[in-house]
């Protein structure tokens, strides 16, 4: 492995300014590319990789980077995933951040009388989080069909392709300009730092102790 510590962020979408901002704030000197995927520090020995946020975590938990910087929603589903597939995830979060804020949560359309998450039994459920969502529903003992997607999920019931939504909200406008309306918030998430659990070189995780300090100092003084 290379002896520079790695760190991937995402490339570009509602974590990326402030993800780079952050890394700024705690004295790593980069400057962007849009064409590159890697920006080199000048003044520390960091790479900075810039990959789509859905990426992130397992590029740690693989240890093919150091650290990196993502939605706690991307971590916690992609970490339900590998249990699923058999494979104890590889990463630790070091902290939460304060950025990134939004709910994954669950929404049916207008015209739909609900009670609690069993008014969703046996119904098709609209989601690009099928583990967080299967998680929610198993605790309470609630069957439903699945209607995995990337994108648009908030138009699928119009489209007639499911009953209910489960996606992330946070002003709540999207779901509003689509005839849905929030029910229930199956989780809560916040950007956070991650760390691989492969071992480090006391050089690496030295300079991992420093970032994350200055990461502290900078959120400490923003509160
Ligand atoms: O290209 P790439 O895969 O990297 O990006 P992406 O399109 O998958 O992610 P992006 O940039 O949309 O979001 C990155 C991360 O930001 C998410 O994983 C969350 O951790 C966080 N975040 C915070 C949000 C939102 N707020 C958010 N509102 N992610 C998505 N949304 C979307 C939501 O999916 C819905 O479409 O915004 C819409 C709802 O917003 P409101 O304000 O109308 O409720
Ligand atoms: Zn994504």
């Amino acid at each position: 492995m290379t002896a520079r510590l790695r760190i991937a962020i995402q490339k570009s979408g509602r974590l990326s300014t402030e993800s780079q901002q952050l890394l700024k704030s705690c004295g790593v000197k980069f400057s962007v590319n849009e064409q590159r995927l890697i920006a080199h520090a000048d003044n520390m020995p960091v790479d900075i990789l810039r990959v789509r946020d859905d990426d992130i975590p397992g590029l740690v938990m693989d240890g093919v980077v150091d650290l990196g910087i993502v939605g706690e929603n991307v971590l916690e589903e992609e970490q339900l995933e590998r249990e699923c597939l058999g494979n104890a995830a590889k990463v630790v979060k070091l902290r939460q951040l304060d950025f990134g804020a939004c709910r994954l949560s669950l929404a049916v359309p207008t015209e739909f009388v609900y009670g609690d998450a069993s008014s969703l039994e046996g119904l098709r459920i609209a989601t690009s989080y099928p583990n967080l969502l299967r998680r929610f529903m198993q605790n309470k003992g609630i069957s439903y069909q699945d209607c995995q997607l990337k994108g648009s999920v908030e138009v699928a019931p119009r489209a007639g392709l499911a009953d209910g939504i489960c996606d992330l909200v946070s002003t709540g406008a999207t779901l509003e300009a689509n005839g849905l309306y929030e029910t229930e918030v199956i989780f809560r998430s916040m950007a956070c730092i991650i760390q691989s659990t492969t071992p480090q070189s006391d050089a690496k995780q030295a300079l991992i102790n420093k970032i994350l300090s200055r990461v502290n100092g900078v959120i400490r003084a923003r509160e």
